[in-house]
């Protein structure tokens, strides 16, 4: 247990109503009770001075929890100040006067973890709670933080102890085993349920895992196709300068956009051709990096022009090869608005006259798994995935270690999805996985 203790403002920078600073460590009522006017209690809110000396610092409502029943296990206390950061940041010096330092981020909840107050996957799931850029993310990382994740994966894993249990007994006592048959039917029975088990929680996970990552689009395509228009019409504003000068973007250009309360990147890219000017053909790389870096493509067309030859060699060379492609200036054409589901989807449009945009928005909404699904899901990270994955081979496995009789092999793939698993709830982590998990986190948390 760590006892020097820590403190950070925990409310977000600048001026608010009210402000909360934390303080964790142990014994803190007598290392801090002389800087309070009225005398601290267990989980109770007092009404008190901060003070030092003969300075008032603020009026405070200071809450102690004493040590195990607080946040991090040690005694926290959390003083609620009026919201100004000077107040906050001098209270927080006056601490550090008094043997209390700076909290690094995700500090709180590291402590909170060596002190077995929560498992590993739930302080991440804090972490992704706070960071949440919709409401399906919200609920998937409360989903996580409630205990969801930690219940299904403890299940698999109750499961796959008992049967190593059972295991042991075949490899070191065969001659015990009057009815070897109906073992290996249990055990058989056994690595089913395990896969079936194991398969849920790949998917809610693999699908929690895309809430927890903000999505990225990039509008490529020819010079003058008419990228620039589309992403003002999508931005409901002149983001981005429009010409009928062709290569007049000369740089990638990232934007935020909100599709019904949901945050997503597009990006305005260089019109994609040969060129002998330096700063298009920079401008032509950056394309190829926001390519690279998309989630999806909507590659640009002039509807009057057509797809032609070099749209198909810009689509090979850039290796692009999920993308809708959108065939603008449909005006020129007299055509209407429509999304043609192909493969690829064709969306018509026209920007100039801010026709069919919808369709745009439309299919960036259909990227996102629809609220009702989200009851299941958790909000999984790379890691959980990845060991989850691992622990999955290492079942599918199994079935033909049992029909070949190799128990011994088949303990060994059992030991090593035990081990796959275990590391998603942060049993014997290295430390190089802790600080990358508690750096990401804000100071405070
Ligand atoms: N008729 C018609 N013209 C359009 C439409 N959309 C864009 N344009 C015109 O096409 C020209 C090029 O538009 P931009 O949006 O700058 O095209 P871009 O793809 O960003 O071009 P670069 O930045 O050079 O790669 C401008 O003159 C626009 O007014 C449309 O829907 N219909
Ligand atoms: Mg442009």
């Amino acid at each position: 247990m760590k006892s020097n203790a820590i403190c950070a403002i925990a409310t977000a920078k600048g001026s608010s109503a009210l402000g909360v600073i934390r303080i964790s460590g142990d014994n803190l009522n007598s290392l801090l009770s002389h800087l309070f006017t009225n005398k601290l209690s267990d989980r109770r809110a007092i009404l008190t001075n901060v003070k030092f000396k003969n300075v008032v610092f603020d009026n405070c409502i200071v809450i102690l929890y004493c040590a195990p029943k607080s946040y991090t296990g040690e005694d926290v206390i959390e003083i609620i100040t009026h919201g100004n950061p000077v107040i906050m940041n001098s209270i927080i010096e006056l601490l550090c006067q008094h043997g209390v330092s700076n909290a690094a981020p995700g500090e709180f909840t590291e402590r909170a973890f060596i002190n077995n107050k929560i498992s590993l996957e739930k302080a991440e799931a804090v972490a992704d709670l706070i960071s949440a850029s919709d409401i399906q993310a919200v609920r998937a990382a409360q989903n996580s933080l409630s205990g969801k994740f930690y219940d299904d994966v403890n299940e698999v894993l109750t499961g796959i102890v008992s049967l190593r249990a059972e295991l042991e007994t075949i490899i070191n006592f065969p001659e015990d085993n009057d009815t070897p048959d109906l073992i290996i039917k249990k055990i058989t029975d056994q690595v089913e349920r395990i896969a079936l088990l194991l398969d849920t929680i790949l998917i809610n996970s693999r699908e929690g895992r895309s809430l927890n990552h903000k999505r990225t689009y990039a509008f490529i395509g020819k010079p003058n196709s008419g990228k620039s228009s589309i992403i003002n019409c999508l931005l409901r504003e002149e983001a981005s300068i429009v010409t009928s000068i062709a290569g007049t973007t000369r740089d990638s250009i990232e934007y935020e956009l909100s599709i019904n309360n949901k945050i997503v990147t597009i990006v305005d890219t260089a019109g994609i051709r040969t060129t002998q000017d330096k700063v298009e053909i920079e401008g032509i790389e950056r394309s190829i990096k926001a390519v690279l870096k998309a989630d999806k493509i909507f590659y640009v067309v002039d509807v009057s022009r057509g797809l032609d030859k070099e749209d198909y060699t810009i689509l090979k060379n850039y290796n692009i090869t999920n993308y809708d492609i959108v065939f603008n200036k449909i005006d020129l054409k007299g055509l209407e608005p429509r999304v043609i589901r192909n493969s690829p989807t064709e969306i018509y449009l026209s920007a100039i006259n801010n026709i069919g945009i919808d369709l745009i928005r439309d299919r960036v909404d259909e990227d996102f798994i629809k609220v009702e699904k989200a009851e299941d899901l958790y909000l999984a990270r790379s890691r959980h995935v990845d060991h989850l994955m691992d622990a999955k081979e290492c079942i599918n496995r199994c079935p033909s270690h049992i029909s070949d009789c190799k128990y011994d092999i088949l303990a060994e793939d059992m030991r090593n999805a035990h081990v796959a698993l275990s590391s998603i709830l942060g049993q014997n982590p290295t430390e190089e996985l802790l600080n990358k998990i508690f750096t990401s986190f804000c100071i405070g948390k």
